[in-house]
């Protein structure tokens, strides 16, 4: 390990432990935290099911069921932390990220309502930086913020119990620098589904053929003195510059799964005419809008909890920074559909679009061109 290595390490971990605002809170529940750790897992935990599940990368979702078999589970998930340069968009533009599994953003995790969540988080001693992981589905110690603090060369393990049904987000909440790494991609979003599935509020079961997990995400790349995006040597010496350019909150690039074009031509979602495909939909940082040019959301949960009736027949739906939101639309026309964060200019101009490829018979009914466009 080089000297720089070393000393870029030191000063990150020394940064995170005296920087931000949410230090003195990360600090107070440490002690609870402990308590948490010392007490013994309950007997009636300790006998139940245990299911491990492999994790896939996004836009993928794991295999699942919709309704749940049996009694409550625990689910065991593993995520390792890489900390490595990934390219956003065609430009070659160059982003030191710190993810979960890899992949911006992190896996889609399924469980279902009552389930416990166990996640082993792997910090590796290749990386430079402490991190930890906050779900926004769990209740306590900063969303296991507080339980899961791992400097490279740690491992933790938290377990939560999923109590609320919904998409929910996660993310990395280091002591002192919370946005720095959201926006350099280590979030994601766990799902949380009912024990007998979707429905549509009026008991209806709303069962889908296929789930999409797509990852809004803005990113904050320095330029130098001629307005060409900086490249760094490592995450740590990304830092500095990279939070003068958070602090303009005018982002880069506002892209879905890690890149321009990750989800759009080749890399387009598919589909078929009468296929049910729910869109799970985080931003961890900042709001979106969501809209699927030529169709729409039949069943909507902007906000992502279950429980609550979707809206039905939306054109675009409004998913607040901090939360995942879930949109479930059976499609009735083949072609290619955008799917974008209807601020036009972030769609077109920094990156935040996906494509759907959907295969099937046109339906005339719904639209046909009366007269081709031509002179008059
Ligand atoms: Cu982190």
């Amino acid at each position: 390990m080089s000297e720089q290595f070393q000393v870029t390490r030191r000063s990150m971990l020394a940064g995170a432990a005296i920087a931000g605002a949410l230090t003195p809170l990360v600090g107070a529940v440490a002690a609870h935290a402990e308590e948490a750790v010392a007490k013994a897992a309950p007997v009636d935990i300790a006998s139940l099911p245990r299911v491990k599940v492999d994790l896939v990368k996004p836009p993928f979702v794991h295999a699942h069921t919709q309704k749940a078999e049996g009694g409550p589970k625990v689910i065991e998930f593993t995520l390792t932390i890489e900390e490595k340069k990934i390219v956003i968009d065609e430009q070659g533009t160059e982003l030191n990220a710190m993810t979960f599994n890899g992949s911006v953003p992190g896996p889609l995790m399924v469980v279902h309502q009552d389930d416990y969540v166990e996640v082993t988080l792997n910090n590796p001693e290749t990386n430079q930086l402490q991190h930890n992981i906050d779900f926004h589905s769990a209740t306590g110690a900063l969303g296991g913020g507080a339980l899961t603090v791992v400097n490279p060369g740690e491992s933790a393990v938290l377990r939560f119990k999923a109590t609320k049904a919904g998409v929910f987000v996660y993310h990395c909440a280091p002591p002192g620098m919370v946005p720095w790494h959201v926006t350099s991609g280590m979030n994601g979003a766990i799902m949380v589904l009912p024990r007998e599935g979707l429905t549509d509020g009026k008991g209806k079961s709303i069962a889908y053929d296929k789930v999409y997990y797509v990852g809004e995400q803005d990113f904050y790349v320095p330029r130098d003195e001629n307005g060409n995006f900086k490249k760094y040597e490592s995450v740590g010496d990304a830092y500095a510059d990279t939070l003068e350019v958070m602090r303009t909150l005018t982002p880069t690039h506002i892209v879905f799964n890690g890149a321009v074009g990750a989800l759009t031509g080749d890399n387009a979602l598919k589909a078929a005419v009468g296929e049910k495909v729910l869109i799970v939909h985080s931003q961890a940082n900042r709001d979106t809008r969501p809209h699927l040019i030529g169709g729409h959301g039949d069943y909507v949960w902007a906000t992502g909890k279950f429980r609550n009736p979707p809206d039905v027949d939306q054109e675009t739906w409004f998913i607040p920074g901090g939360t995942a939101g879930a949109a479930f639309y059976t499609f009735e026309q083949p072609g290619i559909y955008a799917y974008v964060n209807h601020n036009l200019i972030e769609a077109f101009e920094l990156g935040a679009a996906a494509h759907f490829t959907v295969t099937g018979d046109w339906n005339d009914d719904l639209m046909t061109a009366v007269r081709a466009p031509s002179g008059t």
